[in-house]
């Protein structure tokens, strides 16, 4: 289950986010993601320095949320894209051949991101979600099984995640389950 987990560090969430990361890594997740939807630029970068150099050391891929232009100065190995974020062209042309991951919420945007040449296809929320503003509807194990048998590339389930769903949502077929608030949850059965 741990090799699976897509551990998402939301800055905003997350009373000790660099502590967090730590953890994380410690527990043998697959992938970091840094989010923090207001943090200003200078602290953004503050703290994606020093979440990519943790995972560096880790030899753990560290994804930026949203900010091609973070992603790009810290070197990330991947950028996360939402729907009103930048298509994954343009992204492609701040962050060059990083891998590209893009949060889709039906079986169509799934089939577009796999069709534009995303690397990961996040789908959700799998599950009721409060961590989100204003999420997209649940879209439920069902339809998430559907986009996995569908597209050609990695899909990660997020939204409502916990050590007691996971399986489901891997069962589902979801390559990895992404998750903000249930993460200490994760790494308190770890260890
Ligand atoms: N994206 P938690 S749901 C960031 O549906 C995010 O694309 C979603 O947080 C989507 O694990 C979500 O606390 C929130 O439910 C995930």
């Amino acid at each position: 289950m741990i090799d699976s987990l897509y551990a998402i560090v939301d800055a905003e969430v997350a009373d000790r986010p660099l502590e967090l990361t730590f953890e994380a890594l410690n527990a043998g997740c697959a992938m970091v993601q840094l989010r923090a939807k207001r943090l200003d630029d200078v602290a953004f970068l503050k703290i994606a320095q020093r979440v990519r150099s943790a995972c560096a050391h880790a030899d753990v891929p560290f994804i930026v949320n949203d900010r091609a232009d973070i992603a790009r100065v810290v070197r990330a190995d991947g950028l996360h894209l939402g729907q009103d974020d930048l298509s994954i062209e343009d992204a492609r042309r701040v962050v060059g051949n990083m891998q590209v991951g893009v949060s889709t919420h039906n079986l169509e945007q799934a089939a577009t991101a796999d069709a534009e040449g995303a690397d990961l296809i996040a789908f959700g929320p799998v599950f009721a979600t409060k961590t989100k503003e204003n999420p997209d509807p649940v879209v439920g194990l069902q339809a998430l099984e559907e986009v996995c048998q569908t597209v050609s590339r990695p899909v990660v389930a997020i939204g409502g995640i916990t050590p007691g769903n996971a399986g489901k949502a891997l069962r589902a077929g979801a390559r990895y389950v992404a998750v903000i608030s249930a993460l200490p949850r994760f790494l308190g059965d770890a260890s």
